[in-house]
Order: C-alpha cells, then sequence, then structure tokens
C-alpha cells in the first residue's frame, strides 16, 4: 500500500508549504497590524520576533528532513508480496544503532545549548531583575475575575496615596518611554500580554512582579488576559494607549482625576444629591 506514502508527502508539502510562507507574512501567524506586516512596536518585540524565526528556521530545516526520510522510507519499503503471496523482502530484526543513538542525542542537545545562550541576553533585558529600569513607576495593575484594575499615581507622583487615578482596562503610556508596571492579581493567575509589544507575564496571587516595556510607534493596541482564568476570560481585554507625547499623556490622565473627583463628589453629597 503506497497511499499512506503518498498521504505523508501530502501533508508534508503542505506543511513545509506553510513554513516556508510564514516569515514572509508575520501577520499570518504574529500579531500584527493588518496594514503593516511587519508591524512591532517594541524593542523587545523586534528581538523576540528575531528569536523566533531562527527557531522556526531550526525546527522547519529538521522538519523537512524527517519528513523527507518518513516518504522515502514508506515508499520504498513497502510491504510487496509474491504471486503466491509470500512476502518478497524478509524482515531485517537487529537491536539498533548506538552510534546513531548517541548521534542524534548530541546535535539536539547542542541546538538546545545554542538556544539557550543566544537568547540569554533578550531574556535578561526583559525578565531579570537587575535589568529592571530606574524610572518612576507607571502604574500599579491588579488583575482580577474579570479585568484590569490601573491605579496611576496622582499629582503627589507616588503610588498608593489617596489622590491616585484608578481606571479599569486602560492603559496609557508615552512613546519611547520605558513604561514599569507593577502586576499583581487579587484571585487567580491570569497573564498580562501585549501583543504588538510582544510582552508577556503572569499575574501571581500573593506577588508583586515588575514588568518593563517600551513601543515606538503611538496608537492604540491590546491589552489581553493570556491565561484561562474563569468563564469570563475571554473578555478580560483592555485598551492601551501609546501617546506621541508626555503633555498628551498628562492631558488624559488630568482629564480623568477630574472626572473620578467630580464622581467622588456626587457620592460624597448622596443619593439624592442633598
Ligand atoms: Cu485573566
Amino acid at each position: 500500500m503506497r497511499y499512506w506514502s503518498i498521504l505523508f508527502a501530502l501533508a508534508a508539502i503542505f506543511t513545509v508549504g506553510a513554513f516556508l510562507y510564514a516569515p514572509f507574512s508575520p501577520d499570518w501567524w504574529l500579531p500584527n497590524m493588518p496594514e503593516d506586516p511587519h508591524h512591532v512596536v517594541s524593542k523587545f518585540g523586534r528581538e523576540i520576533d528575531s528569536l523566533y524565526l531562527i527557531i522556526l528556521f531550526i525546527t522547519g530545516i529538521t522538519f523537512i528532513g524527517t519528513q523527507v526520510v518518513l516518504v522515502v522510507a514508506a515508499y520504498r519499503f513497502v510491504d510487496q508480496k509474491d504471486a503466491e503471496g509470500r512476502p518478497l523482502r524478509q524482515a531485517d530484526y537487529f537491536h539498533g544503532s548506538q552510534r546513531l543513538e548517541v548521534v542524534w542525542t548530541i546535535i539536539p542537545a547542542a541546538i538546545l545549548v545554542f538556544i539557550a545562550l543566544y537568547q540569554m541576553g533578550t531574556w535578561a533585558d526583559i525578565k531579570f531583575r537587575s535589568s529592571k529600569p530606574k524610572v518612576p513607576p507607571l502604574a500599579e495593575i491588579t488583575a482580577r475575575q474579570f479585568q484590569w484594575v490601573m491605579r496611576y499615581p496622582g499629582p503627589d507622583e507616588r503610588l498608593n496615596t489617596r489622590d491616585d487615578l484608578i481606571v479599569v482596562n486602560d492603559l496609557h503610556f508615552v512613546k519611547n518611554q520605558t513604561a514599569l508596571i507593577y502586576l499583581k492579581s487579587s484571585d487567580v493567575l491570569h497573564s498580562f500580554y501585549l501583543p504588538q509589544l510582544r510582552i508577556k507575564q503572569d499575574a501571581v496571587p500573593g506577588m508583586t512582579i515588575p514588568v518593563w516595556f517600551d513601543a515606538d510607534t503611538a496608537g492604540d493596541y491590546e491589552l489581553a488576559c493570556a491565561e484561562l482564568c474563569g468563564w469570563g476570560h475571554y473578555k478580560m481585554r483592555g485598551r492601551v494607549t501609546v501617546h506621541e507625547t508626555e503633555v498628551e499623556f498628562q492631558k488624559w490622565l488630568d482629564e480623568k482625576l477630574a472626572e473620578q473627583n467630580r464622581s467622588q463628589l456626587t457620592m460624597a453629597s448622596g443619593p439624592q444629591g442633598r
């Protein structure tokens, strides 16, 4: 039955086609803006994309190699019988090959060590506490089922004081400025995910985790929860606004603070406005 080798060959041709197509059309498989296929708006993002492409290249070559061997072997060593129904070929029984096993253990191990060392610098920049930027925090973000509660420092520029601004699902920061946030969770595991910035960090109950990122293009992006955190996980989505200038950001902050003060006054004066 050579059908099987043909089926494997078709599956392999399709997947190899997809693999060759992917690097030239990243919007097809990475979260980018549709109008700009290579759209990624942060320095970290570009580094992560290039690591991703290197790994895709290594796994792609390996995949093509193993598929070719599989299809050729399935085609060549197909079970054939003569006119009397006896097998044309006798099966060989042998106890493996130590040399081959050593080779196919050492090569992947070497590739893994290479990837581990090669990505170290990027990982350190994004995640090591020693790389934490020395800037005042932009906000404290607390994840809860099912929203992101964001606390920005008020006019006193300090967090966790009475003049803080508290908003929901609304992340604002300034272009080309490193944003430092403190991430918390008040119930279960969530994951703070900025797809266009390629930033992802779990929010862990009981922990305060610093996360830093920047964006080099002003615009509106997306914040998503990337950890299945309950029935409402799908709606745990926030807006991200990267402002062109500090002034623009301050204007937004002041407007929101004024709004918050107004609603607090209304609350304090009672439900009937007494
Ligand atoms: Cu969540």
